[in-house]
């Protein structure tokens, strides 16, 4: 058994003991109550799930086992001679509850580089669609292709014990995370690039690969594809994709299955989408001003009439944070560090200036703050990929680390179906009546 499962394997059946425990003492006792703002609201802030990887502070923001993003920056490892995290020790970590070694992550790295060949049918597949089909369709697609190689799902049909469904799961999630650069990459060389396929090389670290599928051989490119997919990779477990993963694994469904559903929601605009909103709606701005040095005047404006016309200003908001989100304050670092005069990214730093104020003065928006998806298509954009319906497929390859190692700790924890409860307004009425 290799190091990771080992130690994922002896912590998660700690946990499992300790949950036993809580369960057997405190099973009755109550965490929280449902207002019926957060019933018909959905659901905010109702605590009522697991989910070890990461946790939300409104205030704070994200932590990866106890860690937040400038404390991972230093102490996770990295290329040698790079300032930026490598996602491989994000993903040891969310598993173990440890920071890895240099060699713990090296070894990752050629693990995922082994287990990266994806079977022809799938980029068949993925040619068989219209063009114009979008990237997240094709990712999603793509997953689901992938489903008949699911290790879960053929020892479930051969009557796996379910004291092994946490070593199935791991096996999935570790061939999964290993292929979703080789068809990221695909959809976008051959959607964008005349089908100009890149090979692979299995001596690069996952993030760094990817960004050579990609096309990009900008070192400070590669360096923002390590940030990029280690920022994104978990937001506690409540967000959209995030549930939606756990939701459908609790029904047995498979990590492909799974990881399929979490990035049908990643899609939506609300959610992961947003940050090709984002770009959208700048590039708009900048066509319709004619100008891309806007005065502030003119971005005031401009975000007046979003929400005149009935729409949200993209990037800005969030259902838990309520403070500047700490994933968009990595990547502005990022392009202080890097970056020098960049139009676009001028802009984003003008709207951090000037939305906040505006969405404030509304007097209903909770957080008028950015969150990661207001930074991160400017970055993009300024190493050349203008094509910003395919920037949530970069936000998914990501989310794949944190929801993968999620999935991985609810089977080993045993944890069951998910069923919440639903009332129909007739009820609740006669409730409140009473
Ligand atoms: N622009 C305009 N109005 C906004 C707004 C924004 N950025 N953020 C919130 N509001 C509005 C809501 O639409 C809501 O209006 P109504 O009462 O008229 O329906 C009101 O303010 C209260 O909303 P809230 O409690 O502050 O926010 P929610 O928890 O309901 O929603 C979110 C959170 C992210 C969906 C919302 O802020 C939003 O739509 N933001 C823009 C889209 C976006 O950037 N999404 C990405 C989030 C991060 C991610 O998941 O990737």
């Amino acid at each position: 058994m290799d190091l990771l499962k080992e130690k994922f394997y002896q912590k998660s059946q700690a946990v499992k003991a300790q949950i036993k425990d809580i369960l057997k003492e405190h099973g009755t006792k109550r965490v929280d109550e449902v207002s019926v703002e957060q019933l018909i609201g959905g659901m905010r802030s109702v605590k009522s799930m697991l989910w070890d990887t990461s946790s939300l502070d409104p205030e704070e923001g994200i932590r990866f086992r106890g860690y937040n993003i400038p404390q991972l920056r230093d102490l996770l490892p990295r290329v040698p001679g790079g300032k930026e995290p490598l996602p491989e020790g994000l993903f040891w970590l969310m598993m173990t509850g440890e920071i890895p070694t240099e060699e713990n992550v090296r070894w990752l790295s050629g693990e995922w580089a082994k287990r990266s060949n994806v079977a022809p049918h799938v980029f068949d597949t993925l040619r068989a669609l219209p063009a114009g089909t979008h990237p997240m369709t094709q990712f999603s697609i793509a997953v689901l292709a992938m489903q008949n190689d699911s290790i879960f799902a053929q020892k479930y049909e051969d009557g796996m014990n379910k004291n092994d469904y946490w070593d199935a799961m791991y096996e999935d999630s570790m061939n999964l995370i290993a292929k979703l650069p080789r068809i990221a990459a695909f959809i976008y060389r051959h959607t964008f690039r005349n089908d100009d396929i890149i090979a692979p090389d299995p001596n690069l670290d996952w993030a760094g690969n990817f960004a050579k599928m990609l096309g990009y051989d900008n070192l400070d490119f590669t360096a923002l594809m390590r940030l990029y997919l280690t920022i994104h990779a978990d937001h506690e477990g409540g967000n959209a994709s995030a549930h939606t993963m756990h939701l459908v694994g609790s029904t047995l469904s498979d990590v492909y299955y799974s990881f399929s559903g979490s990035m049908n929601a990643l899609a939506g605009p609300l959610h992961g989408l947003a940050n090709q909103e984002v770009i959208k709606w700048i590039f708009e701005m900048v066509e319709e001003l004619g100008t891309n040095q806007p005065t502030k005047e003119q971005i005031r404006q401009y975000i007046l009439d979003t929400l005149n016309s009935g729409k949200v200003v993209p990037g800005y908001g969030h259902a838990v944070l309520r403070k500047p989100d700490p994933r968009f304050i990595a990547q502005m670092r990022f392009a202080q560090d890097n970056i020098q005069n960049d139009p676009i990214v001028q802009i984003v730093w003008d709207l951090f200036e000037i939305v906040p104020d505006v969405l404030s003065s509304l007097g209903k928006v909770k957080n008028p703050w950015p969150n990661v998806d207001a930074h991160s298509g400017s970055l993009l954009v300024h190493y050349g990929m203008t094509e910003y319906n395919y920037y949530t497929v970069l936000f998914g390859v990501s989310r794949a680390l944190g929801v993968s190692a999620g999935l991985c700790w609810d089977r080993a924890l045993g944890l069951p179906l998910e069923r919440p409860k639903s009332i129909t307004t007739e009820w609740l009425t006669n409730f409140l009546a009473n």
